[in-house]
């Protein structure tokens, strides 16, 4: 086990458990509770400092900080992200493959400037403090709003870098322009994961963006099938940067993110259409960090090339 998150409107009963935990106030759309399991085939030994519980085996670093709210998001989001670097600094997993990001009020106003926003300068400036590319190291990521807690950042990092990937159909992200805050998010459309023996492909938050711009506002079925079209476009830029996308018989799980669980019927549908049956899927109650968003999706694609994993993911459904 390298960590589990565990999503749900109630804090889970874990005693102490001896891998990276962490709980997410984000309830579960037909099911109580849910845990994303982070699993390696190699040895994993722990690993925690500098306020982050991680476990590393000898290509990847799985790590999660929690961050209580300091004087602004900005801050806190500025100490998640310098505490991150010099963590795999300092361990030589400097390479950050995917990150996630959850905290309340996403959408808020925070004296004049939305909490997204906030979050995404503190992010930024983390980047440019720790001799991070904004583009050339930007990782796969998401990020979205709980109903409550501190902010909460996990991670997968690397020794090896991985390949960036991004979606023709949208702007790359880190070059939004300036109507959608005083600086642009720092993250990728997707990464594939060299460090490992087999295809592993993580895919962003994807929503029903085209260009830079929101489509279909206020119709979930038609920003879903716009998702969805955006998911497909970046594995079909994967498969050109060396990803064997279903041939290699493997998995793809995903996250849908609702703004509104009335929506769960339609986007279950578009995503079952977009992506067949075999997906393993999860459906959250969650703000999106655009207002006129209505649902985001992330997902990892897993192949099932031979050799010991170095880093797998699960869902476990788990009772109440
Ligand atoms: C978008 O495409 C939708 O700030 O890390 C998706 C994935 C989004 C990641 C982030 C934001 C982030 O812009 C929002």
């Amino acid at each position: 086990m390298l960590g589990a998150i565990a999503f749900g409107a109630e804090r889970p009963r874990v005693a102490s458990p001896d891998f990276p935990f962490a709980w997410i106030d984000m309830p579960v759309l037909g099911a109580s509770a849910v845990l994303e399991v982070w699993l390696s085939e190699q040895p994993v030994v722990r690993d925690d400092a500098q306020g982050i519980a991680a476990a590393r085996n000898d290509e990847v670093l799985f790590g999660c900080v929690e961050i209580e709210q300091q004087e602004s998001l900005d801050a806190s989001t500025y100490l998640a992200y310098s505490r991150i670097f010099d963590f795999i600094d300092s361990r030589e997993y400097g390479h950050l493959l995917r990150v996630w990001n959850y905290f309340p009020g996403i959408n808020h106003d925070s004296g004049g400037l939305e909490r997204y926003r906030r979050f995404c300068r503190g992010r930024h400036e983390a980047f440019v403090a720790k001799g991070r590319l904004v583009a050339d190291d930007a990782p796969a990521a998401c990020a979205l709003g709980t109903r409550s807690g501190p902010l909460v950042v996990y991670f997968l990092a690397a020794r090896r870098a991985g390949k960036r990937v991004e979606n023709p159909r949208q702007l790359s992200a880190y070059h939004y322009p300036e109507q959608y805050g005083p600086r642009s998010p720092t993250f990728s459309r997707a990464m594939l994961a060299s460090a490992s023996p087999d295809a592993l492909l993580f895919i962003s938050g994807t929503a029903g963006i085209v260009g830079h711009e929101t489509q279909h506002v206020g119709n979930a079925a038609e920003q879903a099938r716009e998702t969805v079209a955006n998911v497909l476009a970046v594995i079909a830029e994967a498969r050109e940067a060396g990803l064997r996308f279903a041939e290699s018989g493997g998995r793809l799980s995903a996250k849908a993110y609702l703004r509104c669980p009335e929506f769960l019927p339609i986007v279950r549908d578009a995503l079952a259409r977009g992506f067949g049956p075999a997906t393993e899927m999860v459906f959250l109650q969650a703000d999106i960090c655009r207002t006129d968003l209505l649902l985001e999706i992330e997902a990892v694609y897993a192949g099932t090339a031979p050799g010991k994993r170095a880093m797998w993911p699960a869902f476990v459904d788990t009772a109440a």
